[in-house]
């Protein structure tokens, strides 16, 4: 809908004043970042290692100071990582600055980062992939491609939950795009695009009981799945204590993967490991 020319203009500086305060806040913020980075050695935040730094740790330990001059000094003068400043770290510094070492070991420490994935579980889902004797090129080819979606939706059942099924899967060209059934078998039909790790977990859940099983009809209550193990899942990943998973006489839904477009990113997969695994609790 179009707006009048009147309105535009004061709307269209007002954005631009939006822009400016945003920029002006992602500088101070990616600054502050930037400084956040610890030199190690340097514990009065010069941007380099020399004797006052030197001089600096040696007072620190003694006593004759509590801190440093920079906010990240505990962390730069504890040269080796080890999580404390002693003379060891006086010694590693001195050798940093006669030259014989050219970095410090803390430098080597690897820096992890967190990130928000679920705590890994063991499952134990294996497949096979029937194959005819001489395939043709186009089997091949549909071959390797299931090959890499299954290889990859395995590997997400297998780290997030813990669920054993041992997997039997068909390329069926007749197929129109693919299905799992509960006794483990899967069937890729001819469409390339529905030959992914997406589509293959969706059909995963399917041969876990999602939608296949006989208790999966009455777990779903006016839409609305029931079972006490996958509602508090949803719950702990939205934050929300209120949230349902919602559900028909096959499906559910948010993290079903009912279409390749839901996946954002990695954690959309584990979300939905999380939500089967805690189905296959619920008694699905
Ligand atoms: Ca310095
Ligand atoms: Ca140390």
């Amino acid at each position: 809908m179009f707006k009048s020319g009147r309105l535009s203009r004061p709307s269209s500086w007002g954005k631009v004043t939006v822009f400016l305060f945003v920029s002006v806040l992602f500088l101070s913020f990616s600054n502050f970042a930037y400084c956040a980075e610890v030199v190690y050695g340097d514990v009065n935040g010069s941007g380099s290692v020399d004797s006052i730094d030197f001089a600096l740790v040696k007072s620190y330990l003694l006593g004759r100071i509590s801190e440093f001059p920079s906010p990240n000094g505990i962390k730069a003068g504890d040269v080796n990582g080890d999580g404390e400043i002693n003379s060891i770290d006086v010694g590693l510094m001195k050798s940093f600055l006669l030259g014989f070492i050219g970095k410090f070991p803390a430098e080597n420490v690897p820096v992890v980062t967190p990130t928000p994935t679920a705590p890994p579980k063991k499952g134990n889902v294996t497949y096979t992939l029937v194959k005819v004797a001489n395939p043709t090129a186009d089997q091949l080819d549909a071959y390797n491609r299931i090959q890499s979606a299954m290889d990859k939706a395995v590997s997400f059942y297998n780290e997030y939950t813990s669920i054993t099924k041992a997997l039997t899967v068909y390329y069926e060209p007749s197929v129109s795009t693919a299905d799992g059934n509960i006794n483990g078998t899967i069937r890729f039909g001819s469409n390339r695009s529905y030959m992914n790790h997406i589509t293959a977990m969706h059909e995963i859940a399917h041969t876990v009981g999602v939608g296949t099983s006989d208790k999966w009809s009455s777990l779903i209550v006016n839409g609305v799945y029931t079972g006490p193990n996958a509602t508090a899942a949803i719950r702990a990943i939205t934050g929300d204590n209120n949230a349902v998973i919602k559900g028909d006489r096959t499906h559910f839904w948010p993290y079903g993967l009912n279409y390749t477009s839901e996946v954002k990113s990695d954690q959309d997969l584990i979300n939905h490991c999380i939500i089967v695994d805690a189905m296959k609790k619920d008694g699905i």
